[in-house]
Formats: structure tokens, C-alpha cells, sequence
């Protein structure tokens, strides 16, 4: 199977899952049962709703349970393949696809990529925390952009700018700057790019679409409102070490 057909299998996959059983989902107050592969799905760190209004909680369940727990079951299916895949840091086989053996290197570039970016993805948003950067962070946005103000319009621009579906960064780059910049699909940023992610947005349709139907910039301005800020700094401080 190449990347483009595993890719439209994943999102048929996708697809048939939210359209079937919505008002089951939201019944179910508890993740379901984790798979007995290597591979979990990460606990949000906080409940569905909690991210209300800025994101929906249906939205997040099912992006959480059924999106992620796709590249959960696949990634699981592909350790039978490959036991590296279990044993290796994930940022390991991210960030050098090539060695990954040929026949599954497209269903590791998106599965693993998925998974990757889906759990930086939980754990960068939060119901609380600090709402603007701080200290090391915060002087290097300066640096780099000017304000954080031209940051954010950058990364919204990132965002919109992605033509059909991935993720807009703020990246820590091979040279140690931040920069701005998007991914295809589920691709890292360690993938192509060589960069350490800082903070990470997924602009692909499931993410917003129940809320914010085809109003991508309106969803990307209230995913600020998310931001766990603490945890960006952390990004920084190690990216940047
Ligand atoms: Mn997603």
C-alpha cells in the first residue's frame, strides 16, 4: 500500500467512525478500553467538555477516541512488522524515516506522525494555565517576530494557508530560531524540516468542522484561547538546549 491509499483508507476509516454511533460517544464518560499492542492512546490530561466553547467537547471525543485511536490500532498492527517501532523513541523514527524498513515507511510516516503530533497536540492545550508566554519563550518571540502579537497572525496565516488538511508550528529550527511554518498531513516537523515543534495546531477538517463548519481562521483565533503555555516554555527549553 502506498502513502496516498493508506492515506485514503485512514480517512475513510475516519469517516465511517463519526458518522456512526455519535450519541454513543457521547455517552460514554470514560476513554474506551486500551488495545494489548505496545501502543495506547494518551489520556487528554482533562475532561472532553473542558475545553468548551473554544472547542467543542463532541469534537474532542471523537477526535480523541476515534482519530487518534485509528493510528493507536494501525501503529499496533505495525509493531508486529517492525519491533523497533515499539522500542525506539518515537522523535527517533520521526525524525529519520529512512530508517524504517521500505514496506511500511508510509504507514509509520502517518500513523506514528499522527500519534506524534496528536499527543504533543492534548498536552499543549489546557481549561487553565498562564494565557500569554513568559521568560525564555517570551524574549524569543520578541526576538524573531517582534511581538507575540505578529506571531500568532503569522501561525493563523500558517494555518489558513495549508491547503487541505495538516498542522500549522511554531518551530525551533536547525539553526536555533522560531520560526512558523506547516505540515502535510500528519508529517512532524522533525520530518522534512529537521525542526523541534514549540507549539502545534491541527487544521485538519475533524478538528473543527462540527463548530466551526468551513470557518478554519474562526477556530485557529479560538485555539489561542486553549493554549497551556507552561508547556510551550518546556517545548522551548528543550528544543532549545
Ligand atoms: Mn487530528
Amino acid at each position: 500500500m502506498n502513502r496516498r491509499q493508506s492515506l485514503t483508507l485512514l480517512a475513510g476509516v475516519a469517516a465511517a467512525a463519526s458518522l456512526g454511533g455519535g450519541s454513543r460517544v457521547l455517552a460514554q464518560a470514560t476513554a474506551p478500553a486500551q488495545p494489548a499492542g505496545p501502543f495506547k492512546l494518551p489520556e487528554l490530561g482533562y475532561a472532553y467538555e473542558a475545553l468548551e466553547p473554544h472547542i467543542d467537547s463532541t469534537t474532542m471525543t471523537i477526535h480523541h477516541q476515534r482519530h487518534h485511536g485509528a493510528f493507536i490500532t494501525n501503529l499496533n498492527g505495525l509493531a508486529g512488522k517492525w519491533a523497533e517501532l515499539a522500542t525506539l523513541p518515537p522523535e527517533t523514527i520521526v525524525s529519520d524515516l529512512s530508517k524504517v524498513p521500505e514496506a511500511i515507511r508510509g504507514g509509520v510516516r502517518n500513523n506514528l506522525g499522527g500519534h506524534w503530533n496528536h499527543s504533543f497536540f492534548w498536552a499543549l492545550m489546557t481549561p487553565g494555565g498562564p494565557k500569554e508566554p513568559a521568560g525564555a519563550l517570551k524574549a524569543a518571540i520578541d526576538r524573531d517576530f517582534g511581538n507575540v502579537g505578529a506571531m500568532t497572525d503569522k501561525l493563523n496565516a500558517a494555518g489558513l494557508g495549508r491547503f487541505g488538511s495538516g498542522w500549522a508550528w511554531l518551530v525551533v529550527t536547525k539553526d536555533k530560531k522560531l520560526d512558523v511554518v506547516n505540515t502535510p498531513y500528519q508529517d512532524t516537523p522533525h520530518m522534512d524540516l529537521g525542526a523541534q515543534p514549540v507549539l502545534g495546531v491541527d487544521v485538519w477538517e475533524h478538528a473543527y468542522y462540527l463548530k466551526y463548519q468551513n470557518r478554519r481562521g474562526d477556530y485557529l483565533k479560538a485555539w489561542w484561547n486553549t493554549v497551556n503555555w507552561a508547556k510551550a516554555g518546556e517545548h522551548f527549553a528543550k528544543a532549545s538546549a
